[in-house]
């Protein structure tokens, strides 16, 4: 199916979020990405919470080996704003979650980040931040090395044409808008995998259909997570089928043909009265030389689909609620 390469190392910096739990379970068990470490980060719900989802989804999906730290409870400026319209009180609101039988790493997620990265050959691990960017901007100045230490930050959050938090600005953006300016500021490379590409990653009924013909408890974890998601994107923001953004970053670096993106100057405004948080994406040409930024444009949604219900299968059955 996807293009044979030496696995992505990757840190998966998320705040789960029913999105981020199947970008849990891609980069978990998709042979093409070697997962190094789960961080938490306070987004969708509050830190405590989040962290509590991730370790009930590395349960699901039973993550052994894999380091899971938490990160920080709020942005750097700005007060907390969760999304509960979109995730429930939990956060991951519509399923069952078990108990954690996984621990939590005794450090801060922003050195669990530093310690991974150096640790690591240079340009050979990649950060897959999957809600506010706020452990990713203090790691990169609390450690200035991995600047050019990390081999690019692939993230999902921004757009260049929408906005969900406000009309122009993406929920992980809107939160955290600073520590995003440092992210995208930073001359490593980042893949802005926003809105434009993850509202093309619906979970249809073809999308619920392969991950129905799995059969297995971890696969009816992931249809509730879907049912949930599905009637607050419908609710709060009129769609038929709920958008799953956060797997999107993680399946651009398992084949690049299944997200397609294009090389583009962005950065984050900060002061506009209307505009805080969007990701502005300089479209005339020509593209400067030291452009390091790109923008995922179109998804391959059923190669897309057929990765989630093949890392579904490779999870197999799983009785986690006993
Ligand atoms: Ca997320």
């Amino acid at each position: 199916m996807a293009t044979q390469h030496t696995p992505e190392k990757i840190i998966l910096d998320c705040d789960p979020g029913h999105d981020d739990a199947v970008a849990m379970l891609l980069a978990w068990a998709n042979p093409q990405i070697e997962l190094l470490a789960v961080t938490t980060v306070g987004g969708n719900q509050t830190l405590k919470k989040v962290t509590n989802n991730a370790l009930a989804v590395g349960t699901v999906m039973k993550m052994t080996g894999v380091p899971f730290a938490a990160g920080c409870d709020r942005p750097l400026v700005r007060p907390v704003e969760v999304a509960p319209d979109i995730h429930g009180d939990t956060g991951l609101d519509g399923t069952e979650l078990p108990a954690p039988t996984i621990e939590l790493d005794s450090r801060h997620a922003v050195d669990l980040i530093i310690d991974t990265v150096m640790a690591h050959e240079p340009g050979t691990v990649t950060l897959v931040p999957t809600g506010p960017l706020t452990n990713i901007a203090l790691a990169v100045r609390k450690e200035p090395r991995l600047a050019e230490r990390v081999k690019q930050v692939v993230l999902m959050g921004g757009g260049y044409h929408v906005g969900n938090w406000s009309a122009v600005a993406e929920f992980n953006i809107k939160i955290d808008p600073e520590a995003a300016h440092i992210v995208f500021n930073e001359p490593w490379k980042v893949v802005m995998v926003g809105l434009d590409l993850t509202h093309q990653a619906l979970c249809t009924p073809e999308a619920y259909a392969k991950i129905d013909a799995v059969g297995t408890q971890p696969a009816r974890f992931v249809h509730e997570l879907m049912d949930f998601f599905r009637a607050s994107y419908q609710d709060a923001q009129g769609f038929d089928y709920p958008p799953v953004h956060d797997p999107c970053a993680v399946a651009y670096l398992i084949d690049p043909t299944i997200v397609e993106t294009v090389q583009v100057p962005i950065d984050v405004e900060l002061t506009g009265t209307l505009t805080v948080g969007m990701t502005v994406a300089d479209f005339r040409g020509p593209i400067p030389e030291d452009c390091h930024t790109w923008a995922a444009t179109r998804l391959d949604h059923g190669r897309f689909w057929d990765l989630i219900a093949d890392a579904l299968e490779r999870v197999g059955e799983h009785h986690y609620l006993g």
